[in-house]
């Protein structure tokens, strides 16, 4: 059968633009690597290219984050209109299966590694079924990612996951709104699989880019034994590395070390705000504002690059915290986020279901499910306008990416790294600190419903639906709250939890 794997994107930042970035989506080596060698499979990074429009499927499995839904569903439509069976899974499909059935052939929630052989089994013999549920993760039937295939659509090719979940519980976060889980894969596996990838990629990517290994985790720190573990089984591998953690790593020089001498040389934290009721209002205890300047410090002195991002919140901050960033990241040590977005509250987390149930609206007016993405505003500010509040943003943006702000991030951080001996580190902070920025197209508003549309377009025409009750259908944004900012019933009945 030829299957097609599609990890859809839409550009956040609305220049209809693929994100060439480090980061790239590892479903598809994931999907790939579950599915019988007589499989013919493609692979699509939708974030570093287009689908090829003039292919076809027998089977088609598309990954959507929320606010890649409403492309994810026109996708599914013209490459079913060319005969391909459509599956969906990914945070759309955990949060909201039932809408996701009216689009989908198949929509699967939770777990790709029992369910996906399933659905290409019952594919192959014409008995694809409406729903799939996984049964829970199971460590021993994660795969060797089939990280070959996507080898010239993403820049650190060798990658992969060795936990899966976090065990804390943000408010924001699309994991606590799946249920919290936090587990981990046998530390012996992750080193076969290592071996076995590094294999796959030879003659395919030069030497350097394979001793680059990106674990794709959550929180790769989401329990200190197991880290522990793994790094003492990464040493011997000699490779270079890096993360995603939370913050409480920061503080333990002890983990630090292993990290460092393990291979790690940078993470990523998400230290989101120095604003201590937003901090408390995300319910993120474990980023302890009066340790971020020690915390960065001892990252460095130990030779680990600390990247991060940072999220404003419309309720809790106000127009002078907004102009105090550029200040309060020199002050941090940190300078230069990779990126300062807004907090979203994403359909089917705790935080939305808090807003959507507030007697007074506590979401903006005419928001449609592509604004939930962290870079509209979404949420009513409570302590200024909401024009106010973008024009804040504005204004602060080209102020945090100056080139005197990104001269004392080199500055700080160089001369540290060096000392440590990390050389990695200190290309791996040239390259974020030069690329790290949050672009603004020209005619955003940021609001929603005057906001641009997300300029990406998908050839799907009229004669690819069943009629043209359908094709506007799919072509017109899903509304998510209504002219006063009420979330619509359909958006209630969310998460049917996944399986621990
Ligand atoms: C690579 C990455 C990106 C890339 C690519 C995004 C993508 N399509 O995956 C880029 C750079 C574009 C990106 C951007 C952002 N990201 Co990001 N990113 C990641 C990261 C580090 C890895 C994703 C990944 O490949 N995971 C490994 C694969 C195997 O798992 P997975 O995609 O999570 O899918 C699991 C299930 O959903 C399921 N599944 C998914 N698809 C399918 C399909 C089928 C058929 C089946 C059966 C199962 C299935 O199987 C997997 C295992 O359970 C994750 C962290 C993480 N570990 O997941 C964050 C993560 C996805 N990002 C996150 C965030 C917050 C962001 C940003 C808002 C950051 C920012 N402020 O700029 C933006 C905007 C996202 C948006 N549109 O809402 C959040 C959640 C976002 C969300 N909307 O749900 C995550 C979970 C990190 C976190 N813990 O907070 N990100
Ligand atoms: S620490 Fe990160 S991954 Fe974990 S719940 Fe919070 S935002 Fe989500």
């Amino acid at each position: 059968m030829k299957v097609g794997i599609i990890a859809v994107h839409t550009d956040y930042h609305r220049r209809g633009a693929h994100h060439r970035t480090l980061l790239q989506p590892q479903i598809g080596p994931l999907i790939a690597g579950l599915l019988p060698d007589e499989a013919d499979i493609e692979v699509v990074n939708d974030t570093w290219t287009d689908p090829d429009w003039s292919r076809s499927y027998d089977l088609l499995f598309v990954s959507a984050m929320l606010s890649d839904y409403e492309r994810a569903r026109q996708i599914a439509q013209y490459f079913r209109a060319r005969g391909a069976r459509t599956v969906l899974g990914g945070r759309m499909a955990d949060a909201y299966p039932h809408l996701c059935l009216r689009d989908f052939d198949a929509v699967v929630i939770g777990d790709p590694e029992d369910t996906v052989p399933r659905i290409y089994a019952d594919a192959r013999a014409g008995r694809l079924q409406r729903l799939y549920r996984s049964g829970g993760y199971q460590p021993d039937r994660v795969p060797v990612p089939r990280c070959d295939l996507t080898a010239t659509q993403q820049p650190a090719p060798f990658g992969l996951e060795v936990t899966r979940g976090c065990p804390f519980t943000c408010d924001f976060c699309a994991l606590t709104g799946s249920g919290t889980r936090f587990l981990t894969r046998p530390v012996e596996g992750v080193v076969r699989d290592i071996r076995a990838i590094e294999a796959s990629l030879r003659g395919k990517v030069p030497f350097w880019r394979r001793q680059m290994l990106m674990f794709y985790d959550n929180n790769l720190a989401g329990s200190f034994a197991y880290l522990k573990a793994l790094c003492e089984a990464l040493a011997p591998l000699g490779l270079r590395w890096g993360t995603c953690v939370t913050f409480n790593v920061l503080g333990r020089r002890d983990l630090l070390k292993l990290m460092y001498e393990a291979g790690c040389r940078s993470v990523f934290v998400g230290l989101e705000s120095f604003n201590p009721a937003a901090i408390e209002g995300f319910n993120k205890h474990q980023n302890r504002l009066g340790h971020v300047r020690r915390a960065l410090e001892t990252a460095r002195e130990e030779g680990i690059l600390v990247s991060s991002g940072l999220m404003l919140s419309p309720q809790h901050d106000d127009l002078d915290y907004i102009a105090s960033l550029p200040e309060r990241l020199r002050d941090s040590g940190l300078h230069v986020p990779s990126f300062v977005c807004i907090e979203s509250a994403l359909p089917g987390t705790p935080l939305f279901k808090r807003l959507a149930q507030a007697p007074v609206p506590q979401l903006m007016p005419h928001a449609s499910l592509h604004d939930f993405n962290a870079y509209t505003l979404v949420i009513r500010p409570q302590k200024t306008t909401p024009e106010r509040f973008v024009q804040a943003y504005r204004e602060v943006l080209p102020q945090i990416y100056s080139l005197r702000q990104r001269w004392h991030k080199l500055a700080d951080d160089a001369p540290r790294l060096m000392q440590a001996r990390s050389w990695s580190g200190v290309a791996m902070d040239l390259l974020v600190t030069l690329g790290a920025s949050t672009p603004v197209a020209p005619g955003r508003t940021f609001i929603p419903g005057t906001d641009i549309l997300p300029p990406e377009q998908v050839p799907l025409r009229q004669a690819h639906c069943r009629d043209e009750a359908h094709f506007l259908d799919l072509t017109s944004p899903m509304a998510v709250t209504d002219a006063q900012g009420r979330v619509l019933p359909q958006w209630l009945e969310s998460s049917i939890r996944v399986a621990a």
